[in-house]
């Protein structure tokens, strides 16, 4: 087992960073000047803006901006102080010189007003308080240009996460100054992206990071972090959670208190009410007059939704834009590291340093400084199983052919239709003992668990498991997947993980990667998995119960892939309904909000997976 505490989130990262924050890199303070403004917005909000401009800008050596707009704060604050390690989305582009910008968003850190969580888009606005992210970024925009010397007029913006929702918001500014944006792993629907998976919570991703991100709630700018800290009492994230049940239970004191506001939003709002549906981005991706490069990565464990949704979105509203897709073996962010493996697998080359160079470098010289050309192509995507990057001229791929994978009783898979579609596997699945979602002892959602060898779980009654025939030849898929489960249950509400894996040969050999406890021989690697809650089959607004062993349906989407499965391998869809501590439990009898449900609520239930279940797929022939 390995046991190691990874705290997550590129804002923990941050401070932890800045916290015991190493000396200054030389270059920053010996190529560019730092000044901080006070930025008025149209409704006098005034947000703190950090600007770094090349030491040897002038009249006649005029620089583009770049910035990002952050709930992480800019830290470090003070016109004296540089940052340790970079600035910008890469050390080469900090190296190529622009005048790169960092912004405290609304109500965060030294900003003044008032944060929300994903600040809801206004498509009408009346009066110059009717404010959100595109008039703060438009604000922004025009203050800089007209503002900061020696600069060319252009501005690009990038951001990963949440910023990287700030960078979508923005391309809606509608400034002319604004000529690339480059949203990366946005978050765009938070009931699909960070919060809740089709109606399951994230446990450890949410509970760990609310108590560092809420740094205020009073209006009042501040240079501090929060200091809200949980006394575990563990590094086992699957014993702790299980202890505190209910995530009601996470209101006690010592933990959140019920003083967090964002937390309680999370809990107060199981359901895709309004609450969630006016802080959706993806609607309103449309209008956007320049370049557009979304980046993401096949194993972001937090926006995954976000990235492909937000490319889809805009490619789709914005008929004929520059939208450009780059999708790697990446975690979230992962593209800022070597990018050449994740756990046990090995990508055989350094994928990062490659989409920095060759991509992102080009992506800004070309459309922020005229250099180059912008001959990229629509999506140049790694494909995992092959290892070799590959571009096409549409996402998903045109030559892509849909095909199904029939989940067959007794554990076959199949592209072939079935003759009959009689028949069931059922399990049974008991809250008191859920599935783990990893064998990494952590009280985190560990990045790596998404390329995890899924033997701990296939090898557990209350997995089914469905495998095809060794393959005669290389199998790839391209693009989203579709589930189509024909279920019951025992109970009235019932939770549905599906995962994609790849089952490796038993000759297959390690690799320089392989964990010291773990065996490349009958690997069975995850492609991808989603869950859904059963109870949103109908409706994601209004949640109805199943009526115990009547035949539903339950049929959701699972997020882009780009993977090989090799001659040799197999194809494994396995299905549980549980995953735990990563989703919430469901007490498998419907209660109107689970997070209310009590201990008494929990209940074990017969599952069954029916004949007539597929997975639909697109293959590249
Ligand atoms: N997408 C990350 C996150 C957002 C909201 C809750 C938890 C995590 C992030 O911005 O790091």
């Amino acid at each position: 087992m390995k046991i190691h505490l990874i705290i997550s989130g590129l804002l923990l990262l941050s401070i932890r960073g800045f916290a015991q924050a190493p000396a200054a890199n030389p270059f920053i303070r010996e190529n560019y000047n730092k000044f901080e403004y006070q930025i008025p917005m149209r409704d006098g909000i005034n947000l703190f803006t950090a600007v770094y401009v090349p030491k040897d800008a002038s009249a006649t050596k005029k620089y583009p901006v770049l910035m990002q707009r952050t709930p992480y704060s800019c830290r470090p604050y003070g016109p004296d102080q540089f940052p340790p390690r970079r600035l910008g989305p890469s050390e080469i582009i900090m190296r190529d010189k622009y005048i790169i910008v960092y912004q405290d968003v609304r109500g965060r850190w030294m900003s003044e007003g008032i944060f929300q969580e994903m600040t809801p888009h206004l498509a009408v606005k009346k009066s110059k308080t009717d404010v959100d992210e595109s008039t703060d970024t438009y604000d922004t925009v025009d203050w800089l240009v007209k503002n900061i010397p020696n600069n060319n007029g252009k501005v690009g913006q990038w951001g990963i996460s949440y910023p990287g929702f700030y960078a979508s918001a923005g391309t809606l500014s509608g400034h002319p100054a604004l000529v690339a944006s480059s949203p990366q792993a946005p978050m765009a629907d938070l009931w699909r992206d960070d919060s809740y998976h089709n109606g399951v919570f994230l446990i450890p991703h949410n509970f760990n990071f609310y108590p560092y991100f809420t740094n205020r709630t009073d209006g009042k700018p501040t240079k501090e972090p929060s200091k809200t800290e949980f006394t575990y009492g563990t590094e086992d994230g699957y014993d702790f959670f299980l202890k505190l049940g209910p995530m009601k239970n996470s209101q006690k004191a010592g933990l959140y208190g019920g003083k967090d506001p964002y937390w309680n939003g999370n809990l107060e709002h199981p359901n895709y009410d309004e609450f969630w549906q006016t802080r959706n981005i993806l609607p309103h991706l449309k209008g956007i007059k320049h370049a557009v490069m979304i980046v993401g990565g096949w194993y972001d464990a937090e926006d995954l939704h976000g990235i492909f949704k937000t490319y889809a979105a805009i490619e789709k509203q914005n008929p004929g834009i520059y939208n450009i897709l780059v999708a790697g073996p990446w975690t979230h962010g992962g593209w800022n590291d070597t990018g050449d493996q994740l756990g046990s697998v090995n990508f055989g080359q350094k994928t990062g340093p490659y989409f920095q160079e060759n991509i992102e470098r080009k992506f800004f010289a070309y459309f922020l400084k005229g250099e180059g050309d912008a001959k990229f192509p629509e999506a140049q995507v790694f494909e995992t199983g092959t290892n070799q990057w590959r571009t096409f001229d549409a996402w998903p791929p045109k030559a892509a052919v849909e095909k199904n994978l029939y989940l067959q009783p007794g554990g076959k898979l199949s592209f072939e239709t079935p003759a009959k579609t009689t028949g069931f596997d059922e399990f049974v699945s008991d809250p008191a003992k859920p599935v783990p979602f990893s064998e990494t002892i952590s009280l985190d959602m560990n990045r790596d668990y998404m390329v995890e060898d899924q033997r701990f779980a296939a090898r557990r009654p209350d997995v089914l498991t469905f495998q095809t025939d060794m393959l005669d030849k290389d199998v790839t898929l391209a693009g989203n997947l579709q589930v189509n489960l024909k279920v019951s249950t025992t109970g009235t509400d019932a939770d549905w993980m599906v995962k994609l894996v790849d089952v490796y040969p038993g000759d297959a050999k390690d690799n320089s990667n392989t964990a010291k406890n773990e065996k490349m021989s009958g690997f069975q690697q995850m492609i991808r998995h989603d869950g859904f809650r059963g109870k949103f089959r109908e409706d994601k607004t209004n949640p109805k119960p199943f009526q115990p062993g009547e035949v539903a349906d339950v049929n959701y989407e699972l997020f882009d892939i780009l993977h090989t499965f090799k001659k040799g391998h197999r194809i494994m869809v396995q299905v549980q309904s549980t995953m735990f501590p990563l989703y919430d439990r469901n007490p498998q009898k419907f209660v109107p909000n689970i997070h209310n449900a009590g201990e008494a609520d929990f209940q074990k239930a017969t599952h069954r997976v029916h004949g007539g279940s597929l997975l639909k797929v697109r293959v590249i022939e």
